[in-house]
């Protein structure tokens, strides 16, 4: 006894790859008051990113293409994959005892967890699989989360959820495309992971992602063109001299495109869809959180996305994510 030697070791010896766990991690052990409870509500997420991706993969082989012949509150046709994604993320999400109120674009009201030992503090709203139009010919898909905090998790209600999104503590999605990728953001950056297969684990492969002040891409339904008010025709008219366009008609690789290159998306209210087409709590909010987050800027046109309240769960509004000089140059027409 007494023969022992001690060394000091850190990590980041040879190899050492930073999965989103261990990254999620180290954010707790940097915020002291942290409890450990967005850890394991992240593990939650992350594992729900991981089934879905793998059923999204084998969806042609397994019967899961296709329609479930039912239509969701906003009237939208059903597809299979869209039930199976959002079941694997109320479970996931409900097993995890850190969650108290679920708002999904699968399901008509705000799911409210009824057993008070698996009750935690956490608002989750989500869209779990979103880009239905694009499933069925394989075009990258993916899920977007946004996660508030209530004030008492005895008593969760209305006003914890219908919030402007400055309550936001944490946003991401995960896309199902030619790779697998989770961008996440808890209030301080934007990071990315991409799922390796081989381990089953997502490793940080954008570290710290940066919107450039400006990108050559500009990404709409011109389809609409015709209902799109006078301001957004004008910069539709302008932008297309100068850009190039790139439309995938899934927010996630969109919005992912314009994270990694720069440039703008948007969706605006026009003639047809009078308050927009995407859902304020489980689209705009979390998207326009992590372009926030990576320096660029999300506007309806007239107001900051961010600023919105809605007054309904399933509430849309217009809205336009990317550079923040080209959202500006964009706005600028709505102030003429
Ligand atoms: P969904 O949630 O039913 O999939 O609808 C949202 C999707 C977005 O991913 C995408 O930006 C938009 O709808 C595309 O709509 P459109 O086909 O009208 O261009
Ligand atoms: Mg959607």
């Amino acid at each position: 006894m007494g023969n022992t030697k001690f060394e000091e070791i850190t990590t980041g010896r040879g190899e050492d790859l930073v999965t989103l766990t261990r990254w999620v991690i180290a954010q707790q052990q940097h915020a002291p008051e942290a409890t450990g409870d967005l850890t394991l509500l992240l593990t939650a997420i992350q594992f729900g990113c991981k089934f879905v991706a793998s059923k999204v993969k084998q969806a042609g082989l397994i019967n899961l293409l296709g329609l479930t012949g039912a239509a969701n509150v906003q009237g939208e046709e059903v597809k299979k994959l869209d039930v199976l994604a959002n079941d694997i993320f109320r479970n996931a999400l409900i097993a995890s005892g850190k969650a108290c109120i679920l708002v999904s674009e699968e399901d008509e009201n705000a799911m409210v967890i009824q057993d008070k030992n698996l009750r935690g503090k956490y608002i989750v709203t989500f869209d779990p699989l979103d880009g239905s139009s694009n499933i069925d010919c394989g075009v990258s898909i993916g899920t977007i989360f946004g996660i508030f905090k209530v004030d008492d998790s005895e008593n969760p209600n209305e006003k914890d959820i219908l919030r402007s999104g400055r309550h936001l503590i944490s946003a991401g999605y995960c896309m199902y495309g030619s790779y697998c990728e989770m961008i996440l953001s808890v209030g301080n950056g934007v990071n990315g992971f991409t799922l390796d297969p081989a381990i089953g684990e997502f490793i940080m492969t954008h570290p710290n992602i940066k919107l450039p002040s400006r990108g050559k891409i500009y990404s709409v339904n011109e389809g609409n063109y015709k209902y799109f008010d006078e301001p957004c025709k004008k910069y539709v008219d302008q932008v297309k001299q100068k850009y190039s366009a790139r439309y995938v008609g899934s927010m996630v690789s969109d919005i992912h495109r314009t994270l990694l290159y720069g440039g703008i998306f948007g969706y605006p209210a026009d003639a047809k869809s009078k308050r927009g087409k995407l859902r304020i709590l489980y689209e705009v909010f979390p998207m326009a959180f992590l372009i926030e987050q990576a320096g660029g800027k999300a506007t309806t046109g007239t107001q900051n996305a961010l600023d919105l309240v809605p007054e309904h769960i399933h509430d849309r509004s217009g809205i336009w994510l990317g550079s923040k000089e080209d959202v500006e140059e964009l706005e600028s027409y709505y102030k003429q």
